[in-house]
């Protein structure tokens, strides 16, 4: 379009349209009326539709497309739009014809439009998958899954056959003051009981004296929860980890997880540790699996005990089996009833009140859970391993 007005047209929304006169009607055909067009070009103006559908095949991407929308069939000043605006101006007798050719113009260029998106849609993908070598038709990359560490899992387990049987849950620190991991369980500094767990300990002096460590065990949370407990009864269990300096082999590593159980109240006898200890062993391996008792000696329980259960690797005949030591049977936690000292200590009168106590080595069990030669896996973080729990 030039910028003076042919004659018979008058400027609209950008374009040049047919003024009302009914004469200018009859007036205006032109060279840029395009010949397969349905569209009558004596109502509306010629090339236009040329115009508007050249515009839509030189738009290159999606945001000058969407300007073209805008431009001739945005709602508010599209170009289309001001021309359908304009039927109401026409002449009553053309009126209607020049409605029927802006409503065919109109479904044109929506037409147009579709094909365009879809046409640069196309265009995208083509260049992607060429551009970037991407077969789009390819099946997507499975996502690997993760899992809970097959110690949490062991120990989970465990937590919930204890929670079964009544037990309840709390937690202690594992930077422990000696006073809780020793003393209180009845193991005064120089006594040879303390060889028994080597310790791994902070490196800060309290009146010149180290007096803070990683707990080596989960018992100072026996006292821990009695000193809360004004009255027993009790039935708690704790877990966590805990730290010692040893010489790995294929049942120890420093760093283990314990489940410490204490139950006190009126009444509470050996027995009832037994049937515990059974339960729990029915729980997580079965009837199958057999478990023997020995007698040990820890300071803060009396009687103390120690129960082990048939080796896994070589189904408890001991010879030179590495993972037992020989022995045929895997120790997995120690136990006894509550040393009267340590519940007279706490306020309750030992006279009226017993309990037992045990630490269940979770490492231990996991390894006899599953058949695992050696507990130094678990720490190593070697996916192919741990992915098979
Ligand atoms: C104790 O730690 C006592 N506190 C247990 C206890 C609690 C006795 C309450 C009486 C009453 P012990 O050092 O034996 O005991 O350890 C208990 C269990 O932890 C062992 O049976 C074993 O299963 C596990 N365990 C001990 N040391 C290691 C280690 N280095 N690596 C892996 N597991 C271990």
């Amino acid at each position: 379009m030039g910028e003076l007005a042919p004659d018979n047209w008058h400027l609209v929304a950008g374009g040049w349209w047919p003024t009302a006169s009914p004469t200018a009607l009859s007036l205006t055909s032109g060279p840029l009326y395009t010949q397969d067009s349905m569209i009558d070009s004596a109502l509306i103006p010629p090339g236009l539709e040329a115009e508007a559908l050249g515009a839509l095949a030189s738009a290159a991407d999606e945001a000058a497309i969407e300007a073209w929308r805008v431009q001739w069939l945005g709602r508010q000043d599209g170009r289309l739009t001001a021309l359908l605006r304009s039927v109401k101006e026409q002449p009553v007798e053309s009126r209607a014809a020049f409605g029927a050719a802006a409503n065919e113009l109109k479904r044109k260029l929506e037409s147009a439009l579709a094909d365009r998106n879809e046409a640069i849609r196309k265009e995208a993908l083509r260049e992607l998958s060429t551009s970037a070598a991407l077969d789009v038709t390819l099946p997507g990359r499975p996502q690997a899954i993760g899992r809970l560490h097959p110690v949490t899992q062991t120990m989970r387990d465990i937590v919930k056959a204890f929670e079964e049987m009544g037990f309840r849950v709390a937690e202690g620190p594992e930077v422990e003051w000696d006073r809780y991991n020793f003393d209180a369980a009845r193991i005064p500094e120089d006594h040879p009981a303390r060889d028994m767990w080597d310790t791994i300990w902070v490196n800060t002096l309290i009146d010149g004296k180290r007096s803070m460590l990683l707990r080596t065990h989960t018992t100072p949370n026996q006292i821990r929860v009695m000193e809360r407990t004004p009255e027993p009864p009790i039935r708690v269990i704790v877990p966590g980890k805990c730290y010692r300096q040893e010489a790995t082999d294929a049942t120890h590593e420093w760093m283990l997880t314990q489940i410490e159980a204490l139950a006190v109240g009126e009444g509470v006898r050996m027995s009832d540790l037994k049937g515990v200890l059974y339960g729990m062993a029915r729980k997580l391996f079965g009837n199958d699996r057999k478990i023997i008792f020995h007698h040990s000696y820890f300071p803060f329980v009396e009687p103390g005990v120690e129960m082990a259960m048939d080796c896994f690797i070589c189904r408890g005949s001991g010879s030179d089996c590495r993972t037992c030591h020989g022995t045929g049977w895997i120790e997995i936690l120690g136990a006894g009833m509550v040393h009267p000292e340590i519940i007279d200590k706490a306020g309750y009168d030992s006279s009226k009140h017993t309990g037992f106590a045990l630490g269940i080595g979770v490492e231990r069990v996991a390894l006899l859970r599953w058949g695992i030669e050696d507990i130094r896996h678990f720490y190593q973080n070697d996916l192919r391993f741990l992915a098979q729990f």
